[in-house]
């Protein structure tokens, strides 16, 4: 059994203070923190979401699209975000309380201006990978426990995508180490994981007591 935890785009701009702030995005980190620590996982990996100052997916570049309105890129339905996590920005680093320094792999993604990539997997047009899958079949990963930011968007279809693209592995959302944009996408999500087969735990499941 190899057990790895996937912390999604726990960064600044998803924080309090960030361009694109989940409310308490924050609270994640000591969640985060505790797993990394308690030796419960063989591997510890995390997404950064990592776009160039010109995507798409920014309000900023559509003309009259104010953030969080519907508009299109490359001629699909994309929400219009605030400019978030651009690439080399404080706003893209991790949040500066976790604890980093034992990641065994970080899966940037959003990199290509026309696509937007919710999940850590691959992009939103399900075409072009990233390279996360592969680094966890290479690493014979069989348990998969995830969290973060934000439970409605990244963590979401990081799961649903995990579930797809890692057959056998059994795959496990952390609801406590994770937070969302919008109370009713959350609730959507946590149904739409449970049915996709992802099973809904607690960080003290992973951590006992
Ligand atoms: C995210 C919206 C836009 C996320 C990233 O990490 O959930 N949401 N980019
Ligand atoms: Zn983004």
């Amino acid at each position: 059994m190899t057990r790895a935890l996937l912390l999604i785009d726990i960064q600044n701009g998803f924080c309090p203070g960030g361009n694109l702030p989940v409310a308490h995005g924050d609270a994640v980190v000591p969640v985060a923190n505790a797993l990394i620590e308690s030796g419960g996982y063989d591997l510890v990996v995390a997404s950064q979401d990592w776009h160039p100052a010109d995507h798409g997916s920014f309000a900023s570049q559509h003309p009259g699209k104010q953030p969080f309105e519907m508009g299109e890129l490359s001629g699909k339905p994309q929400v219009m975000w605030p400019d978030h996590c651009v690439q080399g920005t404080v706003d893209a680093a991790f949040h500066p309380e976790l604890l980093t320094a034992g990641f065994a792999y970080v899966q940037r993604k959003g990199e290509n201006p026309a696509v937007d990539s919710y999940s850590a997997f691959r992009d939103n047009d399900r075409t072009a990978l990233t390279g996360l899958a592969a680094y966890l079949k290479e690493a014979h990963v069989t348990e998969l426990d995830l969290m973060g930011l934000a439970t409605d968007y990244c963590v979401k279809f990081s799961a649903l995508d995990a579930v797809e693209m890692l057959p056998g592995v059994t795959v496990r959302f952390i609801e406590d180490g994770s937070r969302g944009i919008d109370p009713y996408g959350v609730r959507a999500a946590i149904a739409e994981m449970k049915s996709a087969g992802v099973a809904v735990i607690s960080s003290r499941d992973v951590l006992g007591g």
